[in-house]
């Protein structure tokens, strides 16, 4: 079963648009946890009812070295052996020459076993082809990012339309042969998404933003849900794994995310 597939399965089983991100912060993580595996696996438990996918970032796994990816490994490991309905978006946001890229996608898909990863569009096509050809793979496209300045470059005017709008075009009509490409757009930033959806149909939106950096969600449901009522992977991180740092961080996660589901579900047309 391809990552698309896969992840509308857990969408209607879950009821849910919501991806928990594993981006775990020593600085953060409760007095308790001392391993970012230990920590994840309670987050896991407590919140996967709640969710239609897992987001680990490698950042915060790589910052600690090899014992970082163990950690990480040790995450889709476990994700995939207790929760093999729900998809693995490994938060990558990688990209190089295409030689390299092989290299990338053999850390991720072969090594880790993720369904997705985020990459860069900054290459170009060819050079992103390694990752395109792995069809039952999810190939997420950086497009509009939540963060404040990032439309020092996406922004940008090119061809008459602004840069994230000719990548959005490009993906649709180029890269996607393999109906494998989503786009990653910001919450906090409900107007670009708008347009996006207006350029990309139906295709599916991985919407990071929503909780610690403010992104609203009845603002991004109304721009961005396509017809069906689906279309968006809605990723918080901080606001669901540290939403207690006591002995009950777990079970603040669980909660945290079922409110954060049941909102997002509040705007949708569900009949
Ligand atoms: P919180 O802000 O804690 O919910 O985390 C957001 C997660 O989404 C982090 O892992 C970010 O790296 C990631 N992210 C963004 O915040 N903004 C983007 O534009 C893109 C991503 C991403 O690709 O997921």
């Amino acid at each position: 079963m391809g990552f698309l597939q896969k992840l509308d399965a857990a969408v209607e089983k879950n009821n849910s648009l919501l991806c928990v991100g594993l981006d775990p912060d020593e600085s953060k993580l409760p007095a308790s946890q001392k391993s970012y595996f230990e920590f994840n696996k309670a987050v896991i438990d407590a919140t996967a009812g709640a969710v239609c996918a897992f987001k680990p970032n490698s950042a915060f796994y790589e910052a600690k070295g090899a014992a970082g990816i163990e950690e990480l490994k040790r995450t889709c490991d476990y994700l995939r052996e207790n929760y093999p309905d729900l998809p693995i978006i490994l938060d990558f946001k990688n990209g190089d020459i295409g030689n390299t890229n092989n290299y990338y996608a053999q850390f991720a898909f072969d090594y880790l076993g993720v369904d997705a990863i985020t990459i860069q569009p900054y290459q170009g096509k060819t050079a992103l082809q390694p990752f395109l050809d792995h069809k039952d793979k999810g190939i997420i496209v950086l497009c509009r990012m939540s963060n404040e300045g990032s439309g020092e470059f996406q922004d940008l005017e090119v061809n008459g339309k602004k840069l994230y709008q000719q990548v959005a075009e490009n993906v649709a009509r180029d890269w996607n042969a393999n109906g494998n490409c989503l786009l990653v757009v910001g919450a906090t930033y409900p107007d670009e998404l708008k347009q996006v959806r207006a350029i990309v149909g139906d295709m599916t939106l991985l919407v990071p933003g929503v909780g610690a950096q403010g992104g609203d969600i009845e603002a991004t449901l109304k721009s961005g849900l396509n017809p069906d009522g689906k279309g968006l992977v809605i990723n918080s991180s901080r606001a669901i794994l540290y939403a207690s740092n006591g002995d009950d961080f777990a079970q603040a996660a669980g909660t945290a995310a079922q409110q954060a589901r049941d909102e997002i579900n509040s705007y949708r047309n569900l009949s």
